[in-house]
């Protein structure tokens, strides 16, 4: 019996040596015909081009690690459908743009490509097989699925570094694929500042970024947000494209215009589609090697839109037809799904191009997202001609979700998630892979957020924290042995100087699981303290360290040096393991009450300060406390306050106020308000709100306020009707 079971085993790893090499590639190709083992990858070969080779392809073989040599028993055979270097196998190579075939065996590499992008698939094919020194003798033919992948930088906040977005580029590229979109909300050339051209320095950069993009297979898309405040006249159309003229002479070749997030003249679809149709007519056509326009509507999404939407309706009849047009799925923030997918293109009359909002974070900034990239459908490759990703402000952490969605984006029938997943994450950081791991599977789900947009977390863990959580004995130790990991894993990380640029941007998270890891082993022994009766200061020392441990926590998030210019905290584990140890926490706690007759408190939590509001997108905002500054995190959305809705926060202890302010966007605005505080004794009192001027938004509460004691302060409508302002700030000072 053990025998046979041995043996079984000894072939299992067998075959899995013999498929390793291949799976080692990203994306999954399509078809891999693979049965005659691996060999050791050589340590030089030879490399036989036509004289009009693609120099990126060349390029990319050259930066690889086997020596190009003159003469090499191995060759390494290059060629796209034309090329009498790969004549004898035209035949294999797939019908579709950028498709390749590639074949290994003992004497060498052919790689075909249908186009030039293909063949530098195929290199990029090889160099992943290779990546532990060996090769796999087989042939591949692929090709993508979908003919636009890649990001889209338009987040909003700290946009990417320059040496972020070469790393990002040299990225595509290993990943097939072939779209960065330049349009970072906070770049003023692109949006508030659209009419005017780059300094010379910020335009060199641009310049190296489209160079780097066109070495990586990459077109380089620069995108301009004109609709804040544009014209409809021939003076602000002729402004939208002498900017694009001025980045057509810094080389660039692909563009899009974005009208997302406005409201008012700029919205309005005729005019749109009139200045895209202008803008192809005398840029595009014009130059005659511009890529199709792309297009970035107001009404993004159907949540936004209506079954008889006459905006859709405009750009559908009214655009030309090469134009594409983004699409961010049934909401802004969601997965995207067969049904959606038919309901826009009918309205649009072409395939939508996907901006996808995963892995961004600037709604929930302070959580990190590296969880595996799930929910999207994947019978939609041909529905669709373009998918981009809209990724974390952090651009390292986010090649975790990115990898993923090149694999997805390209081969959507053989995408596995959590295959894809593993890979990304070994791929990210080959040496301390497992603390990565670990790490991330704590890093999943956003919390609560007004998109309503959830992943799971920790799902590994799952039954053990449901289990531990009501004291199970065998599940505490599990969920004890998981906080000692979590917290090793941490360590590992901090010290890694693999990847600094991924541990930098992971840090505040990496010391805050260190705290999260703590209290779950301090949880933990809580329990063995009282099934192991340890004395009852044994057991208050460790009730009180809990709650210390908390309170780091929430340090932790609101210290002043660890918050970036736009991060309000730093959130992880939320969804089950911080939940199932608070449960726990209590549990015990009134275990130990029950047997002292004692009152200890059965919550751990510290947050002195709480939201509560009738207004639905008001209520998830986050709050941060910040040294003696109370914020609450401002909205990028218009705010509905229907009438007498009204906006409150709490404070646990009664909390001595120096004075706050509010802004609103629109001068006047506190007219529609009401404000009062609650004082001690429950009683509440009307604070008058003023603003600094006639013009000015800000809003202020004068001297009457400073120096009360307050238990809630409360906003209210009482304008008698619903109003729409802007949420751009809410401060106050203690
Ligand atoms: F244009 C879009 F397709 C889009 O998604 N725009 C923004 C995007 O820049 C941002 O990163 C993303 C996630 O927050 O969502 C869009 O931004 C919003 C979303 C809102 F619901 C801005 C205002 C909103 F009210």
């Amino acid at each position: 019996m053990k025998k046979i079971f041995f043996s079984i085993a000894l072939l299992g790893s067998l075959s899995f040596s013999a498929q390793a090499q291949v799976s080692l590639v990203n994306p999954v190709p399509h078809s891999v015909t693979a049965q005659n083992g691996v060999f050791a990858a050589p340590g030089e070969w030879q490399v036989v081009a036509p004289k009009n080779a693609p120099a990126f392809v060349l390029e990319a073989l050259k930066e690889a690690s086997p020596a190009q040599v003159s003469k090499s028993t191995f060759t390494v055979t290059l060629g796209t459908a034309s090329d009498k270097t790969v004549a004898k196998v035209k035949k294999f190579i797939p019908k579709k743009a950028e498709g390749y075939y590639l074949s290994v065996t003992d004497n060498g590499v052919v790689i075909a490509g249908r186009d030039a992008r293909g063949l530098y698939y195929g290199v990029q094919t090889l160099l992943g097989m290779m990546h532990e020194g060996q090769l796999e003798r087989c042939q591949i033919s692929d090709y993508p699925d979908v003919a636009f992948r890649g990001s889209i930088e338009g987040f909003y906040g700290q946009p990417w570094s320059h040496e972020h977005r070469l790393r990002q580029l040299d990225f595509y590229g290993k990943n097939k694929m072939n779209v960065y979109i330049y349009g970072p909300k906070d770049d003023p050339y692109h949006r508030d500042h659209w009419r005017d051209a780059y300094p010379a320095e910020e335009a060199a950069k641009i310049k190296e970024l489209n160079e780097r993009a066109k070495l990586r297979g990459v077109n380089f898309y620069w995108a301009i947000h004109p609709g804040l405040d544009i014209q409809w006249n021939d003076e602000d159309r002729q402004n939208v494209v002498n900017k694009l003229e001025k980045m057509y002479d810094l080389g660039i070749r692909s563009f899009c215009v974005f009208f997302d997030d406005i409201w008012g003249e700029g919205a309005k679809g005729e005019n749109q589609a009139a200045l895209l149709n202008y803008v192809d007519d005398v840029f595009v056509k014009k130059h005659g090697d511009v890529s199709p326009l792309v297009l970035c509507p107001t009404e993004y999404n159907r949540a936004w839109s209506s079954d008889n939407s006459a905006y859709l309706k405009a750009l559908g009849e009214g655009l030309h037809p090469g134009i594409e047009v983004m699409w961010t799925g049934n909401s802004v923030v969601h997965c995207i799904y067969n049904e959606g997918m038919q309901w826009i293109n009918d309205r649009i009359k072409r395939k939508a191009y996907i901006w996808w909002n995963y892995p961004v974070s600037d709604f929930v900034r302070d959580h990190m997202l590296l969880g595996p990239v799930y929910g999207n459908d994947t019978d939609i490759a041909d529905m669709l001609s373009g998918f981009v990703s809209n990724p974390m402000q952090y651009a390292e952490s986010s090649k975790v979700g990115l990898y993923s969605i090149a694999d997805y984006t390209w081969n959507m029938e053989g995408y596995k998630d959590m295959e894809s997943w593993e890979k990304a994450i070994k791929d990210l950081l080959p040496s301390e892979a497992s603390a990565l791991r670990t790490f991330a599977t704590y890093n999943e789900d956003l919390g609560k957020n007004g998109h309503g947009f959830r992943r799971d977390e920790n799902h590994e863990i799952a039954k053990i924290c449901e289990l531990a959580s009501q004291g199970d004995p065998h599940a505490v130790l599990e969920l004890n042995a998981n906080s000692t990991a979590l917290g090793a894993a941490a360590d590992r990380l901090l010290q890694s100087k693999k990847n600094p640029w991924l541990i930098d941007e992971l840090r505040p998270w990496l010391v805050q699981a260190k705290v999260v890891a703590k209290y779950g082993q301090t949880v933990c022994a809580m329990k063995s303290a009282l099934d192991y009766h340890w004395s009852n200061d044994q057991f208050v020392d460790l009730y009180n360290e809990a709650k210390a441990l908390k309170k780091e926590m929430y340090d932790n998030e609101n210290d002043p040096a660890q918050l970036h210019p736009y991060q309000t905290g730093t959130k992880l584990a939320t969804l089950r393991f911080l939940p199932a140890l608070n449960k726990l926490f209590a549990l015990q706690v009134n275990r130990y009450n029950v047997k002292n007759g004692t009152a200890l408190e059965p919550s751990s939590d510290y947050t002195p300060f709480h939201i509560e509001s009738t207004v639905p997108q008001l209520a998830q905002l986050p709050l941060v406390a910040n040294g003696s500054e109370l914020k609450v995190t401002p909205s990028n959305e218009v705010i509905k306050w229907a009438p007498d809705s009204y906006f409150m926060i709490t404070c646990e202890k009664p909390t001595k106020v120096a004075g706050m302010d509010f802004n609103f966007g629109q001068a006047g605005s506190a007219a529609d308000y009401s404000f009062e505080i609650q004082l001690e004794n429950g009683e509440w009192l009307p604070v008058e709100l003023l603003h600094y001027g006639a013009d000015d938004p800000v809003i202020h509460t004068g001297n009457e306020l400073g120096g009360k004691v307050v238990k809630a302060l409360r906003v209210k409508n009482v304008s008698g009707k619903e109003l729409q302002y802007y949420f751009r700030s809410f401060r106050i000072s203690r």
